[in-house]
């Protein structure tokens, strides 16, 4: 990158739930936050990827437009960076195609989510779609069209990031240099939040069971019942260790999280699990007080949250044609 160029930012959600704690926590508030305000910044709804799973049409669109409305509701700012949706700017599409012709079939099954994924969906007796083995090619093609610098993600995004830097650098190495090398980043506290009532699993937006997971839309008394309940441990004294405390160590990572603490610092303020859990229903109450407000008055606007999406498409289009045509012609098609 040269010196006075801006570093680029991407990174997405996909819309195959209601966005929650987890996405905000370790994805959307350094958008916000931070990375709006230092590069060149993008940031996707993935409705492509929504579809490597059963789904319903309407409920696609449906959380498509709720995604990108909560993600200006928390305070992307449209004046700062581009917010768009996958399906509307083809580019992805067109290079994630090279991308399957660049990675091994081996190295897709070897991808933790499909092989998860494709358990549960067996195991529901369902069909195992061909995208969800192939969408890491799409993913790393919504990262590489656009010369991304860096990708602020959470933990789980890891390995899917790891595979999209090692088809950028076997691309540029069989067919010259053309993609940026792309890093990946996490946030300090709260990387991987973890599902309340199953503290051992991740904190998903698709999961079935929604008893331990905070929706950034829940409730105020939604979100302290969810949070008094959350699955803890036999012990009662409350001590950081995420191996044999997993319970306490998530509800401690959030609440560093919230208020800017050290969760091994926190802990030693609690004598009791009861008032630990307390303290996080109210730090993430507060925490998600602004946005869930102006949701509900952008939501009363989707002409508005249309528009920002139309110009963000337009632009995200503009700055990867130029790429994905070059990697067609490096290739050796007639692009
Ligand atoms: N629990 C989490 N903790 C920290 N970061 C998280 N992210 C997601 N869950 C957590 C980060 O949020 C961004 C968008 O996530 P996503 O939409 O790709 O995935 P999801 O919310 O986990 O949705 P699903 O459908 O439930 O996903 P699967 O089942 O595929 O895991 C990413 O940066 C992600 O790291």
């Amino acid at each position: 990158m040269a010196m006075a160029e801006r570093a680029r930012i991407f990174s997405g959600v996909k819309p195959t739930g209601h966005l929650t704690l987890g996405n905000y926590l370790g994805a959307m508030r350094r958008w916000v936050e931070e990375d709006q305000h230092r590069a060149d910044a993008l940031f996707c709804v993935v409705d492509l990827h929504a579809l490597t799973v059963e789904h319903e049409p309407a409920r696609v669109r449906r959380l498509t437009r709720q995604a990108a409305t909560l993600l200006l509701a928390a305070g992307l700012d449209p004046e700062r960076c581009t917010l768009f949706v996958q399906s509307q700017v083809d580019e992805h599409l067109r290079l994630s195609y090279l991308m399957e012709c660049t990675a091994s079939d081996g190295e897709m099954r070897r991808m933790i989510q499909y092989k998860e994924k494709a358990a549960r969906e067996q195991a529901r007796g369902g069909s195992v779609r061909l995208s969800l083995l192939t969408y890491p090619a799409l993913m790393a093609a919504d990262i590489l069209a656009y010369g991304t610098h860096e990708v602020p993600v959470g933990e789980d995004q890891a390995q899917h990031l790891e595979l999209t830097r090692d088809l950028a650098g076997r691309f540029n190495e069989r067919y010259g240099a053309t993609f940026v090398m792309p890093k990946v980043t996490y946030p300090a506290v709260a990387a991987r939040v973890m599902d309340l009532q199953e503290p051992t699993s991740k904190m998903g937006k698709s999961h079935a069971r929604t008893a331990g997971i905070v929706y950034l839309l829940d409730e105020p008394e939604v979100v302290r019942k969810k949070v008094i309940r959350a699955v803890t441990d036999t012990a009662s004294d409350v001590v950081y260790e995420r191996g044999e405390r997993p319970g306490v160590a998530n509800l401690l990572d959030v609440l560093a999280a919230c208020t800017g603490g050290d969760p091994e610092r926190l802990a030693e303020g609690y004598a009791s699990y009861g008032a630990l859990k307390r303290d996080v229903a109210e730090a993430v109450v507060e925490l998600l007080r602004p946005a869930r407000k102006r949701h509900a008055e952008l939501a009363a606007d989707p002409a508005y949250v249309d528009g920002v999406l139309r110009d963000g498409a337009e632009r995200a289009r503009a700055l990867a044609r130029p790429r994905v045509d070059a990697a067609y012609r490096a290739v050796g098609l007639m692009a």
